[in-house]
C-alpha cells in the first residue's frame, strides 16, 4: 500500500523506522513539519527534517533523539567565543548538513529537493517532503515570570526549555505559504495516512492547517489513522501534555480524538488507555488498542503493520 505519514521529529522518526524494516518504504511518503525551523547563525535549521534524516541514516544521537552521534563540538565553540548564541547546540557533522542545505537555498533551491538529495545521498528509502518550501514559523505566545511574550518555536522549547504556559499558537507565514505540491500527491494518493504519534499543536497543525492539505486530509478520513501521543496522561515526549492543559483540555488520547475528529476516522491507543476507548468513540472516532511503545525499530515495524491491516481490512 501507499502509505503517507503526517510527521513531526522523534515520534514520526521512530515510526519511520519500523516502516523501513517492513519493505513499504520505497512506497511510503513522510510529510514533514517545518514550523520549527529557524535561522541560527547564518544556517536554516530543520529540526524535523533532520530528526527523521538522522534517525533513518542511523546516525541520530539516541540519547537525544536529535542530532548526530558521535559528535564534536569544535565549531560551536569558536562561534560562542565570538559571541555567538548559546542556547543552541549544533554539532560539527551536524554543521556539515546545514552548510550543504543553506548554499542551496542561498541559490534559491527550493527545501524538497535539496532534502530529496539529502535523503538520497545518506541512503533513505522513504522520501521526505517538507510541508512547504516556503518558510512558515511556529510563533507562542508565552507567559512568563517577566510577563507575556511571543517567541519563536526554538527559543521556546530549547531556550525557555518549554516550561513557561502556553496561552496561543500560531504559524506565521501559513496563509500564503504553498503546500509543496508532492505533499499534496502523497496525501491524496495515500491508501493509510497516518498521523504520527507528534505534538498536535506544534508538529501536525501546521501541516493541517497549510493550504488545502486539511481538506485532502478530511477527504481521505476514512484512510487516515492518528496514533496517540498522549498515554496515561502523559506525552510521549515532549510538551504535548501541558499545552493541552494550558489550553483548557485535559491531557488524554480522548481529547487527542476530539482534535483529530474531522480528519482521523481511527484513533489508535495504547493498551494502558484501553479504558479510554468508549470515550475516544463518542468523538465519532474508531479506537484501536495496540502497544504503541515504539522506541524499537521491530516494535515500530509491528505497529506499521497493525494499522496496514485495520485499514486494509476496510477497503
Ligand atoms: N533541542 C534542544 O533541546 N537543544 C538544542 O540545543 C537543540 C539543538 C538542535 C540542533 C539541530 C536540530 O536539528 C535539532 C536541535 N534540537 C535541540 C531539537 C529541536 O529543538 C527540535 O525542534 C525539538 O526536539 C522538538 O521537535
Ligand atoms: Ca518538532
Amino acid at each position: 500500500p501507499r502509505i503517507c505519514v503526517l510527521s513531526g521529529g522523534v515520534g514520526a522518526a521512530r515510526l519511520l523506522a519500523g516502516v523501513t524494516r517492513r519493505k513499504l518504504a520505497p512506497a511510503t511518503t513522510a510529510v514533514v513539519n517545518t514550523g520549527d525551523d529557524t535561522w541560527i547563525a547564518g544556517v536554516r535549521v530543520c529540526p524535523d527534517l533532520d530528526t527523521i534524516t538522522y534517525t533513518l541514516s542511523g546516525l541520530v544521537n539516541p540519547h537525544t533523539g536529535w542530532g548526530i552521534a558521535p559528535e564534536t563540538f569544535s565549531a560551536l565553540t569558536m562561534l560562542r567565543r565570538l559571541g555567538g548564541p548559546t542556547w543552541f547546540t549544533l554539532g560539527d557533522r551536524d554543521i556539515g548538513l546545514h552548510l550543504y542545505r543553506t548554499d542551496r537555498l542561498r541559490r534559491g533551491e527550493g527545501l524538497r529537493s535539496i532534502t530529496r538529495d539529502v535523503v538520497r545521498r545518506l541512503g533513505i528509502d522513504i522520501d521526505l517532503v517538507p510541508m512547504s518550501d516556503d518558510e512558515v514559523a511556529t510563533m507562542l505566545t508565552v507567559r512568563t515570570d517577566d510577563g507575556v511574550a511571543e517567541v519563536g518555536f526554538q527559543e521556546y522549547f530549547v531556550a525557555m526549555r518549554h516550561q513557561p504556559h502556553v496561552e496561543r499558537i500560531r504559524y506565521d507565514g501559513i496563509a500564503t505559504a504553498r503546500p509543496h505540491p508532492d505533499a499534496r500527491t502523497a496525501i491524496a494518493e495515500a491508501d493509510l495516512v497516518i498521523i504520527a504519534p507528534s505534538n498536535p499543536f506544534l508538529s501536525v497543525f501546521p501541516i493541517l492547517e497549510l493550504g488545502d492539505l486539511g481538506d485532502l486530509v478530511r477527504d481521505a478520513r476514512d484512510r487516515t489513522v492518528a496514533i496517540s501521543p498522549i498515554v496515561g496522561g502523559q506525552a510521549i515526549k515532549g510538551p504535548a501534555a501541558s499545552i493541552m492543559a494550558d489550553f483548557g483540555l485535559e491531557p488524554s488520547a480522548t481529547s487527542v480524538a476530539q482534535l483529530y475528529a474531522p480528519y482521523a476516522g481511527t484513533l489508535v491507543v495504547d493498551h494502558r488507555d484501553g479504558a479510554l476507548a468508549g470515550d475516544v468513540e463518542r468523538h465519532g472516532v474508531r479506537a484501536v488498542v495496540m502497544d504503541t511503545m515504539i522506541a524499537d525499530p521491530d516494535r515500530s515495524a509491528d505497529l506499521v503493520d497493525r494499522l496496514v491491516q485495520v485499514v486494509g481490512s476496510d477497503r
